[in-house]
């Protein structure tokens, strides 16, 4: 179904287009024919991105100036970055010279300026000047704090604060509950989720929501799903196929008064569903949806093996080392039968969703987010039952979620 997608970068695409069964009048002299270079397309959607990114030095660069340009409110130049750095992280080879960017998407002049400077002197002084600029670093703490955007952040500077624990120390700041929370457990949470932690709170998400709904499907989404080795948090998506919309409704409060049962539940924060079934898929690119969620802290205990590493050193006033480790976590329920839509959705990358989004509007006039997909030449709603399915009505060829890291 659909175009071709281009899998491979330009270096393994090259094909010869001499065929054995009807030889090339040109043989044996110098074939001077042109390779059958694929283009890589302007979306990410029809990219397969790995984890395995071979151009981090330029990425790593482009990430500290789409960050400065968010900062500084302004998204067109910062999604100008965030393009390139979807597109370099795609390609099956590291960019060693400019010429290995001819003919990619989104690498304009101002990004080529960037790389060449990488290329020939290691570094940027661009990317070092935002490095070593105040309002840079301040914002980039302060929105390291869970709770804490970019109101907040510029609020907290242009009051001269620098670091967190002034902010901690200051009886003044009024801060929200989230806020609170953030900073409390600020030491775990900018501490990446391991693989190995995103498994164990699994467990403990399946047995919790096992117990009040035992036919439903708990998935892992966000960035373990795309198989990444770390997370800044674990996103789950939980639907029953047999559930009544009162169960589906009770579920979220249930699991999270039994945690706080249990001396779990750290922060939780839970949002009432807005969903409505003949809703229109929104127009924003970056819309969230309208399911139930929560948003949580967890205290996840350390396995026995791993306590010894925490035990602290004799001599110490600590009565005994900290067990557990605050991990954010999100839950999201939805109906049975938008789950396809729902997990496309949050299997990301962010920039695999926008351009999903911005493809199907633009090359389909179908309008897509985590609820539903719509086709506005035919007016109709288009059911699917995997996302596999999502992709076909987009005439798109399949993108495994390993695939989707853009
Ligand atoms: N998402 C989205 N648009 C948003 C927020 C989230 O499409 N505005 C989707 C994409 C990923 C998924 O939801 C989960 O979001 P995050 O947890 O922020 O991203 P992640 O890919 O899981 O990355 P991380 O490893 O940092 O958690
Ligand atoms: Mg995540």
């Amino acid at each position: 179904v659909g175009k071709p997608v281009d899998t491979k970068g330009k270096y393994q695409l090259m094909e010869s287009r001499v065929d054995s069964a009807n030889p090339d009048p040109t043989a044996g002299t110098l074939n001077i024919l042109p390779p059958t270079t694929k283009t890589i397309s302007q979306y990410a959607c029809q990219r397969r991105t790995t984890i395995n990114n071979h151009n981090q030095r330029f990425t790593d660069a482009f990430e500290i100036l789409a960050k400065n340009y968010e900062f500084k409110e302004n998204d067109d130049t910062c999604l100008t970055f965030m393009r390139a750095i979807s597109v370099l992280k795609c390609l099956p080879f590291e960019v060693v010279s400019l010429k290995d960017t001819e003919g990619l998407p989104w690498i304009g002049d101002e990004v080529k300026g960037i790389m060449e400077e990488i290329i020939e002197d290691g570094e940027s002084l661009e990317v070092q000047a935002v490095l070593n600029d105040e309002r840079y670093q301040s914002f980039k703490l302060f929105t390291s704090v869970f709770g804490v955007g970019l109101k907040t952040a510029d609020k907290w500077y242009r009051m001269g604060f620098r670091t967190l624990n002034k902010i901690r120390s200051d009886k003044t700041l009024k801060l929200t509950k989230m806020q609170k929370a953030g900073l409390c457990y600020y030491e775990d949470l900018i501490d990446c989720v391991s693989k190995a932690e995103a498994d164990a709170v699994s467990l403990l998400v399946q047995d919790a929501v096992w117990t009040f709904l035992p036919d439903a499907l708990v998935t892992i989404t966000g960035g373990f799903r795309r198989g990444k080795e770390f997370g800044h948090d674990v996103d789950f998506l939980i639907t029953s196929p047999g559930a009544e919309k009162e169960q589906e409704d009770q579920l979220l409060q249930k699991v999270t008064n039994l945690w706080k049962k249990q001396g779990l539940l750290l922060y939780c924060d839970l949002i009432e569903s807005t969903f409505e079934d003949l809703k229109l898929p929104s127009r924003k690119i970056d819309a969230l949806d309208h399911f139930q969620k929560c948003f949580l802290i967890l205290k996840l205990y350390h396995h026995k093996e791993d306590k010894r590493k925490w035990e602290m050193p004799t001599g110490s006033n600590e009565s005994e080392a900290k067990s557990w480790k605050a991990i954010r976590v999100d839950l999201v329920v939805c109906p049975y039968d938008r789950y396809a839509f729902a997990l496309l959705g949050w299997s990301g990358s962010r920039q695999f969703e926008r351009d999903l989004r911005r493809y199907a509007i633009h090359e389909k006039k179908m309008m897509l987010d985590n609820h539903a997909l719509y086709d506005k030449t035919k007016k109709i709603f288009l059911k699917a039952k995997s996302e596999e399915e999502i992709f076909a009505h987009l005439g798109l060829e399949y993108i495994q979620p390993s695939e989707r890291n853009a």
